[in-house]
This record gives C-alpha cells, sequence and structure tokens, in this order.
C-alpha cells in the first residue's frame, strides 16, 4: 500500500532539448499539473507523482542514489555517467549519434590515424571506452564542455567526438564524421530499489503503460476510406499490422467504408496503393491513445 503522502518522483530535464517532450509524455498520461518559474518541482494531481527538474547530466546519479524513482534522459548521458540505473523503455526521441569526426582537409579517414592526437569531447568516459576497444591507446583526450566543435579550428584538438544529430553543425564547421561510437535516445530510467517495492513498482508500472499507449498512438494514424467492395480483400492486406478493419456498408450498393490504423512512417505507401484499388476519400486523423 502506498504510504499516505507519498507520491513517486520522476526526474526531467529542466530546460533543454528533452524538456519539451518529456512534459508532453507525461500531460499525455493524464498526470495533471502546474509548471511554475524557477520551481524545481511540481506535485502531480490525477496522479501521485512528483516531478523533478534538473539539468540532464544530474539525472542517472540522482536516480541511481534513490533521490528520484525514475527519470528521462539521454542514453549517452547514461552511458557516460555510469550510473546504476535500470532502463525500462526507450522512448524514441532525442535521437542522435555520437561520432567522432575529423577537419575535411586533415585527410584523416580512419579513427586507428587518430594515434597520437588530440580528440575534444564532452564525453571522455565513452570515448576511452571505445578507444580502449579498438586498441587505439595513445590519444590525447581532451575534455571540454561546450563548443566543441569550434576546436579544430582553435588548434585546441585534431578531431572531436560530439552529437551528431542533423549534421549541419559539423557541416558548418568542415568536419567530417568519421566513426559512431554510440547511437543515442532518450530512455525511461529506475532506481534499482524502487522497482523492488511493491506499491512503487505497481505506480511505475501503470505510468508505464499509459506512457507506452500514447507513444504507440503517436506513431499510428486512423485511416477512413470508402472503397469499392470488391477491393476489400486486397485492401485488407495492404493494410499492414492490422488485426481486423471496420467495415460498414454505405448507401450506394458495391461500396464500403473502411476504418482502421496504419503505422504513420507507412502510410504514404498505402495510401498509393489503396487508390490503386479504388479507395476514395481517405481521411487520415491522428490518435490520442492507443490502449491494446
Ligand atoms: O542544461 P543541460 O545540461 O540540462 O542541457 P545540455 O545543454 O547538456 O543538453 P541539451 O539540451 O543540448 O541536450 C540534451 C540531450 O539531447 C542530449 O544529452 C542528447 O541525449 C539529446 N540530443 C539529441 C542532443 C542532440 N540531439 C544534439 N544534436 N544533444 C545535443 N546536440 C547538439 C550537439 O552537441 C551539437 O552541438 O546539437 C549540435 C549538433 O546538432 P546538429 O543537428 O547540427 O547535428
Ligand atoms: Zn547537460
Amino acid at each position: 500500500m502506498k504510504p499516505d503522502g507519498n507520491n513517486i518522483k520522476i526526474a526531467v530535464q529542466k530546460k533543454g532539448r528533452l524538456s519539451e517532450f518529456s512534459l508532453e509524455i507525461l500531460k499525455s498520461s493524464g498526470v495533471d499539473f502546474e509548471i511554475h518559474q524557477g520551481r524545481l518541482f511540481a506535485r502531480c494531481r490525477k496522479f501521485p507523482l512528483d516531478i523533478i527538474f534538473l539539468r540532464d547530466d544530474d539525472i542517472p546519479e540522482y536516480v541511481q542514489d534513490g533521490n528520484s524513482d525514475l527519470g528521462i534522459v539521454g542514453s549517452n548521458v547514461v552511458s557516460e555517467t555510469g550510473a546504476r540505473v535500470v532502463t525500462l523503455d526507450a522512448l524514441g526521441f532525442g535521437r542522435c549519434e555520437l561520432s567522432i569526426a575529423v577537419p575535411g582537409k586533415s585527410g584523416l579517414k580512419k579513427v586507428e590515424e587518430l594515434e597520437g592526437k588530440r580528440i575534444a569531447t564532452s564525453y571522455p568516459n565513452i570515448l576511452s571506452g571505445f578507444l580502449d576497444e579498438k586498441g587505439i591507446r595513445d590519444v590525447n583526450i581532451v575534455e571540454i564542455h561546450g563548443s566543441v566543435e569550434i576546436t579544430p579550428s582553435m588548434d585546441v584538438a585534431d578531431a572531436i567526438c560530439d552529437l551528431v544529430s542533423t549534421g549541419s553543425t559539423m557541416r558548418l564547421h568542415e568536419l567530417v564524421p568519421i566513426e559512431t561510437v554510440l547511437e543515442s535516445e532518450a530512455i525511461l530510467i529506475a532506481n534499482p530499489d524502487t522497482l523492488s517495492e511493491g506499491w512503487k513498482l505497481e505506480l511505475v508500472e501503470r505510468l508505464r503503460f499509459r506512457i507506452q499507449s500514447y507513444l504507440r498512438a503517436r506513431k499510428t494514424k486512423y485511416v477512413m476510406m470508402n472503397a469499392p467492395e470488391e477491393s476489400l480483400e486486397k485492401i485488407r492486406q495492404t493494410l499492414p499490422g492490422m488485426k481486423s478493419p471496420t467495415v460498414l456498408p454505405l448507401a450506394r450498393e458495391g461500396l464500403i467504408a473502411i476504418h482502421t490504423a496504419v503505422p504513420e512512417d507507412q502510410f504514404w505507401n498505402v495510401a498509393e496503393q489503396l487508390k490503386e484499388f479504388g479507395a476514395t476519400d481517405i481521411l487520415v486523423v491522428p490518435i490520442e491513445k492507443l490502449v491494446l
């Protein structure tokens, strides 16, 4: 049983790339809260949850030490800190790669050629582990926080190891990625003790169920269309991952309406085929939650 006045706690990034979507996930999970400027803490209504706002670098250790039960943070930060936490779910946002890049004009092509050189990074632990594994031992890792991409042009480093998402920062600084060290995305992490405490585990599982329903819904669209009755079988085979579409008769004989859910990333391929099979008036609407 949940002790009176005790909520589970979740740590999210206070201000940065992960903040907006972390809060969106929680709001969409029916967790109602208000954020007051400057406050580091929000108590939720409708669900026994407290939100703690932190710098992303502090989240893994905060969760490891039990100051928070859960956290939403990039897997890159968890790897760098080496915090002892349990990864519960990948959340599908904040995707990026930690890459080693060199100045285009350096002529360097392979990471092995960085032996004896300087690499600037904010991720010294991940980088040294990676270089060790590759057997590249004679590298000077220059630890720097912020603006890593300018270090080669200032002759502070010969290469960098930094996060890349669109690649435009690297291009702008005439840097060329030569090796991917790590792929990262935002993850939900937990303190191991939280998961062995009955009332907390129950709340964590309820929250995860809601988060999953929201994430699934974001990736899926509800599609409605009219189609000739004789195309039903072909259309049924075209629609991916569909268990059983809703099929309704229409006033005009020989025509039916079909309703189903389609993964968003497959929608355009599916739509083109549906049109070939005579489907018309294809209506696509977002789904708010998808509870399985
Ligand atoms: O203040 P606080 O410490 O909380 O925030 P921060 O400044 O350390 O982190 P923030 O908000 O920049 O990033 C938070 C998390 O977002 C990271 O730990 C990653 O998990 C994730 N993420 C995803 C990224 C990127 N993509 C990203 N592109 N974090 C940083 N970048 C930077 C990168 O360092 C480089 O400067 O964006 C630039 C490259 O972007 P592109 O699009 O030009 O390739
Ligand atoms: Zn940070």
